[in-house]
C-alpha cells in the first residue's frame, strides 16, 4: 500500500502578539498554557511552539521562571516536540529574549530572519475594551517599533543555540528573509534541512495572498532545492486557507492562538486544540498524514 505523506503540524499556544482581553480563550498562567499544550499535543500537535506570559496581567515575558512549571507539565504529559521562542515580543532586548531557550536547551527554537517593522497596531480597529493598560500602549507603539533581527543577532543565537543541540525555526516573514537563510547556510551556520515557517499576513512581511505563498515557494526551491522543510503560518483570518493551500502544496503546517483567535470569521477559537483538529480534518481529506512527535523529529533530524 502506498503510504501517505506525514505532515507536521506545530501549535503556537499563546504567543506574544495578542492580548488578553482579546480573547478569553488566550492561555495566560501557566497551568493554562500547560492544559493547552497538551490538548494540542492530544489533538495532533507535534511541535508546541511556546512563549510565557506573566499571570498578573497577561503581559509576555522571557524570565525562565515562568517556563519552567509549564515545561515541565507538558514534558510529563506529552512527547510532544518543545519549540521555545527566541522572538519573545519585539519590544524585548535580544539578551532577554533568548533566556529561556539557553535555560531550557529545547529541541527546536524560533529564529526570525530579519529586522522589520511589525504593525500590531491595525487591531485596534477591532479590538476597543482593554482590562490593562500595558495591551493599548503595545499596539499603539507598533507603530514606532522595529523588531530588530540583524545579522549579529542571527549568528549570535545560531552559535549559542547550537551549542545546545537546538535546531531551528526559521521565521521567514519576507522574501529576503530566505535569502538571509541561505547566507548563513552558506557560511556553514545552519545545516540541511533546515524548517521555514514561512509567515504570511503581518503588517511589515508579506502579504496573505496565493501569489505571495506561489513566490515564497518558488524562492525557496531555487534557493534550497529539495532540501528543506516548508511550513505554513497564515495570520488572522488567513491561518485555516493558508495552511491548506500549503498543505496541498506539500508543506507542513502552523496553528494556534499565537496567530490566529478565530476558528471562523467572527467566532472565536475556544481553544488551541479546536484550531489542530480543524486543520487535522483538512489534512486527513487531503489524504495527508499527521506526523507524530517522533516523526517530526525524524523528518527535521532533532536531537530527541
Ligand atoms: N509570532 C509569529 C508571527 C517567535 O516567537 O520567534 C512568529 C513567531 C516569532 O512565533
Ligand atoms: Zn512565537
Amino acid at each position: 500500500m502506498a503510504s501517505k505523506k506525514k505532515v507536521i503540524i506545530t501549535c503556537a499556544v499563546t504567543g506574544a502578539i495578542h492580548t488578553p482581553s482579546m480573547s478569553p480563550h488566550l492561555p495566560v498562567t501557566a497551568d493554562e498554557i500547560a492544559q493547552a499544550g497538551i490538548a494540542a499535543a492530544e489533538a495532533g500537535a507535534a511541535i508546541l511552539h511556546l512563549h510565557a506570559r506573566d499571570p498578573k496581567d497577561g503581559r509576555p515575558t522571557q524570565d525562565p521562571a515562568y517556563f519552567r512549571p509549564f515545561l515541565e507539565r507538558i514534558k510529563a504529559a506529552t512527547d510532544a516536540v518543545i519549540n521555545i521562542t527566541t522572538g519573545g515580543s519585539p519590544t524585548m532586548t535580544v539578551e532577554d529574549r533568548m533566556r529561556p531557550a539557553m535555560a531550557f536547551k529545547p529541541e527546536v527554537a524560533s529564529l526570525n530572519m530579519g529586522s522589520m517593522n511589525f504593525g500590531l497596531f491595525p487591531m485596534l480597529n477591532r479590538f476597543k475594551e482593554f482590562q490593562h493598560d500595558w495591551e493599548r500602549e503595545y499596539l499603539e507603539n507598533s507603530r514606532d517599533l522595529i523588531f530588530k533581527n540583524t545579522y549579529q543577532d542571527i549568528e549570535t543565537i545560531l552559535r549559542r543555540g547550537g551549542e545546545n543541540g537546538t535546531r531551528f525555526e526559521f521565521e521567514c516573514y519576507d522574501i529576503s528573509h530566505l535569502y538571509n537563510l541561505a547566507h548563513f547556510m552558506d557560511r556553514g551556520l545552519v545545516q540541511s534541512p533546515p524548517f521555514i515557517q514561512s509567515v504570511f499576513g503581518i503588517l511589515g512581511g508579506i502579504g496573505p495572498n496565493p501569489e505571495d505563498l506561489m513566490h515564497m515557494r518558488r524562492t525557496a526551491d531555487r534557493l534550497f532545492g529539495e532540501d528543506y522543510q516548508w511550513s505554513i503560518l497564515g495570520a488572522g483570518r488567513n491561518q485555516i486557507p493558508l495552511a491548506t493551500m500549503g498543505a496541498a502544496m506539500g508543506a507542513n503546517v502552523r496553528v494556534g492562538l499565537e496567530d490566529s483567535l478565530w476558528i471562523e470569521p467572527g467566532r472565536l477559537a475556544s481553544s488551541n486544540a479546536e484550531q489542530v483538529r480543524r486543520i487535522r480534518i483538512i489534512l486527513e481529506a487531503l489524504n495527508l498524514e499527521v506526523a507524530t512527535p517522533d516523526e517530526a523529529r525524524a523528518i527535521l533530524h532533532l536531537k530527541g
